[in-house]
């Protein structure tokens, strides 16, 4: 009887969670594939940095995936999964250049560790290999998403509120908008060089 009752109260919370979380969705148009979609930094609200680390894998003479989006504070891991050396480095994150940096140059099998500490886009390059690129979007919320290849997205777990939503992709002029979320809220975006 007991055990049943906590059951219940376990599905009572996990229900009134999901009621109060919201999504915020939408579309890029404008550009052709992935683009991200983030909310902006929230006057008066931090976040803990995640745990998690995601892994950048150095495989094929590509970084995999080639563009990944991470709350701000995540540390993230670079694999080297071929037998050549590869390296990586950055000349700025979010345009400012005196936050670019370089990891060095590592052999197959080993990884570096770098935590995203400031916002923005970072432009990553193998010193190796210069037809090796990606971006990493380090977002200053933990509400964010990578868009399909057809721009459609959605980000998870928004609380009701006013915010202000940003979208990027590659090589297009950043856009950010006003969104009310009330349960769900919605915004699309045309960007354009
Ligand atoms: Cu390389």
């Amino acid at each position: 009887m007991k055990r049943s009752l906590m059951v219940v109260a376990v599905l009572l919370g996990a229900l009134s969670a999901a009621a109060s979380a919201g999504t915020i969705s939408g579309k890029v148009s404008g550009v052709n594939g992935d683009s991200v979609v983030y909310v902006e930094a929230i006057a008066g609200k931090t976040f803990p940095a995640p745990t998690e680390k995601p892994v950048i894998d150095q495989k094929g003479l590509k970084f995999q995936p080639n563009l990944v989006a991470v709350q701000q504070g995540t540390t993230v891991e670079f694999l080297n999964s071929d037998t050549v050396a590869h390296n990586a480095f950055w000349i700025s994150v979010g345009g400012n250049k005196k936050l670019g940096h370089n990891l060095g140059t590592w052999p197959q099998g080993e990884k570096k560790a770098f935590k995203f500490d400031n916002p923005g886009a970072v432009p990553l390059l193998c010193n190796v290999h210069p037809e090796m690129s990606a971006y990493i979007v380090v977002a200053p919320t933990p509400y964010f998403a990578v868009t399909d290849q057809s721009g459609s997205y959605k980000i998870e777990n928004v609380p009701d509120g006013s915010y202000t939503v940003a979208a990027w992709h590659e090589g297009a002029k950043k856009q950010s908008k006003p969104v009310a979320v009330s349960g769900e809220g919605k915004a699309d975006f045309t960007l354009s060089k």
